[in-house]
């Protein structure tokens, strides 16, 4: 079998790129689906709440490239925008998260690139989430390209947290008063006490649940 190309390796045109990018997030939309119903069916428990999918926009593209000083080209787009595929997956527990990420990382015909960790090391902001880069190999009629999906996975209220906090950003174009960046890394341990306090009690309620079978 021919090896698969690289999404940078002869792709000249925004349409097949964004063709190859919305068919990756297909793949990797249907392999967490897959992956949420079998856990159903074992264990009887939903890990994820919901999932949304997007391709990033020309705007929000342009403006990252010349944020980082690249010129906006197909090549450099496909070369540093790591996230114009983007899946979103919001769990009800931070164990579910790291859960997810184990059997997402265990899909054979996934690459994981890199991952980034900002449950265990938070941004500067006070953003939470798990981001995993991978690449999926997208099959064509005559040439298989691997190509990337950035995966980030977090509970309902490090989402919460985000919106609000990504809102206020654009609101400020990324100048918000000392005040508001304070009262957001303040809500941002609000958030972790809130899932590290949910988790104790789906734990108490499981254990609850036992007591009384046996
Ligand atoms: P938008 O408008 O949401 O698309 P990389 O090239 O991957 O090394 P990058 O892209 O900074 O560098 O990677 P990272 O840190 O994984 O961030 C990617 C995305 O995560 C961001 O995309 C946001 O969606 C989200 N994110 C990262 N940091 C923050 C934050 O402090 N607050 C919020 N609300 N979201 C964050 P974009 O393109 O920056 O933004």
């Amino acid at each position: 079998m021919r090896e698969p190309l690289r999404l940078n390796e002869g792709i000249d045109s925004w349409n097949t790129a964004i063709f190859l990018y919305r068919s990756a997030l297909k793949e990797v939309g249907t392999k967490v689906e897959i992956l949420n119903d079998e856990f159903q069916q074992v264990h009887q428990y939903n890990p994820i709440e919901y999932v949304k999918s997007r391709v990033k926009s020309p705007e929000s593209i342009v403006k990252k490239l010349r944020r980082r000083g690249y010129e906006s080209t197909i090549g450099n787009m496909i070369t540093y925008v790591n996230d114009i595929a983007g899946i979103r997956i919001v769990c009800s527990f931070t164990s579910d998260i790291y859960r997810l990420a184990e059997m997402i990382g265990k899909q054979n015909d996934l690459k994981v690139i890199s991952i980034k960790d900002y449950i265990k090391h938070p941004k500067e902001s006070g953003y939470k989430s798990y981001h995993m880069l991978v690449t999926v190999p997208i099959f064509l009629t005559d040439r298989v390209i691997d190509t990337k999906v950035e995966i980030q996975i977090r509970t309902m209220a490090m989402d919460f947290w985000a919106s609000l906090e990504h809102k206020i950003y654009y609101k400020f174009e990324g100048n918000a008063p000392e005040y508001i960046s304070r009262d957001l890394r303040e809500c941002s341990s609000i958030v972790s006490m809130l899932d590290a306090k949910m988790l104790q009690l789906n734990d108490a309620i499981l254990e609850a649940r036992v007591a009384q079978i046996e």
